[in-house]
């Protein structure tokens, strides 16, 4: 009877023994353990990330939900603590699969040459992913190119890749995966390659404590990757984009401040005093950066709705929001007609019980439920209704 065999073959072919690939890790079950995990890590970050891209540009068939409130919180969340836990399992893999890449012959048949070519979009597609990443949370950006343009085709190029591999190595890793070292042959081996396996996901915990206090505000103190951190920034709120980097003055939110209603006609406009002077309603709304980081605040303000009932906008109307800053891609947004008419939907005048702070967007800001932060307009001075 053929036993089970507890060594499992080696990676790379007996040429690559030549290389300094000695340690009995590079094997084939520990590197479909690897990708099995690294699969599922991927598939949640590309799928929350995706999402956050039809949010922020919406196609025809796609209006995002005003509700539940938190939701876009936890989704995007999830997408930046997930890819910053797979910094360690990708490289755990590389290395255990690094035997691979000296395969000679370098290319054996078709099929293996496109398996091998499939590695490049995404390999190089994924460490580019991560890199990009953990450079725009750091809001470093030592590139010329776009970031979320960047970063979103990347995206695809990778997961281009990744079916490949996956269909390519569907069977051998699923072989690999099933094969039991039988008791009497357990011996060293499977200890180690446990050991490994725990390390990395020690170092993917480690990651996900190191970024996950930038929104739940009990951790921030282990959080120290965390750029943003819960509690901070002018009344206990952090900021993204200050008013004087937006190069928005005092003076234009003085006396001469007028808040534009346009598109329906003549347009209409509100000094501070009649906005405050209108039936307020109160929030406790997230905001929720794209960069991961996000904390509920309480608002207060003029519902969006009631403000469009008032000018005499028809039902299903949407808004594009435009503020006083000059350049800059985050100084306008879209309201669609499901967030048009959420009562939650402030164009908010207060924080806290607080006017709002100039760097929070005073004199006047959009704040809806369930939006990525960069879709919270501040300083905002006009609405373009959309009937
Ligand atoms: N006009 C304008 N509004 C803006 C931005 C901006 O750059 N310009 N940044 C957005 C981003 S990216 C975020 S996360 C939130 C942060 O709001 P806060 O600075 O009040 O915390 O504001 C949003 N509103
Ligand atoms: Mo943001």
């Amino acid at each position: 009877m053929a036993a089970a065999v507890d060594t499992q073959p080696p990676i790379g072919d007996d040429e690559s023994n030549l290389l300094p690939f000695s340690s009995p890790l590079h094997e084939a079950r520990l590197a479909a353990i690897l990708g099995a995990t690294l699969g599922i890590c991927f598939t949640i970050c590309f799928s929350t990330g995706l999402l956050s891209h039809l949010i922020q540009h919406p196609p025809s068939w796609f209006e995002w939900s005003a509700r539940p409130a938190g939701f876009y919180r936890v989704t995007q969340g999830v997408h930046v603590v997930t890819g910053f836990a797979t910094i360690p399992l990708l490289a755990a893999k590389l290395w255990v699969v690094a035997p691979e890449f000296w395969t000679t012959p370098p290319v054996r048949n078709a099929a293996h040459a496109l398996e091998r070519l499939s590695l490049v979009p995404l390999v190089a597609g994924s460490i580019f992913l991560l890199f990009s990443g953990v450079l725009n949370v750091a809001r470093w950006y030592p590139w010329d190119f776009f970031f979320p343009a960047a970063h979103y085709w990347a995206a695809w190029i990778a997961v281009g890749g990744l079916i490949i591999h996956i269909g390519a190595k569907f069977a051998t890793s699923r072989a690999a995966l099933a094969r039991r070292p039988s008791p009497e042959h357990a011996v060293a081996e499977p200890h180690a390659r446990r050991g490994f396996v725990v390390g990395v996901l020690a170092a993917m915990g480690v990651m996900v404590l190191a970024t996950i206090g930038n929104t739940v505000r009990p951790l921030s103190r282990f959080s120290v990757l965390a750029q943003r951190r819960p509690g901070t920034g002018p009344q206990g709120l952090p900021v993204n984009k200050s008013a004087a980097s937006a190069r928005v003055t005092e003076a234009e939110v003085g006396d001469d401040y007028r808040l534009r209603v346009s598109g329906l006609g003549e347009p209409v406009e509100f000094t501070l005093e009649e906005l405050a002077a209108m039936p307020q309603r109160t929030a406790v709304l997230p905001i929720a950066c794209v960069e991961g980081w996000s904390q509920s605040a309480t608002w207060t303000g003029v519902p969006l709705a009631e403000l469009l009932a008032l000018v005499g906008a028809p039902d299903g109307a949407s808004v594009r929001v435009e503020s006083l800053q000059i350049g800059g891609l985050y100084r306008r947004s879209e309201v669609n007609t499901a967030h048009a008419e959420d009562p939650d939907t402030l164009l908010a005048l207060r924080l806290e019980g607080e006017p709002l702070h100039l760097d929070h967007g005073y004199p006047v800001r959009l704040i809806g439920p369930n939006r990525p932060g960069v879709m919270q307009t501040k300083w905002v001075n006009e609405l373009v209704v959309n009937p």
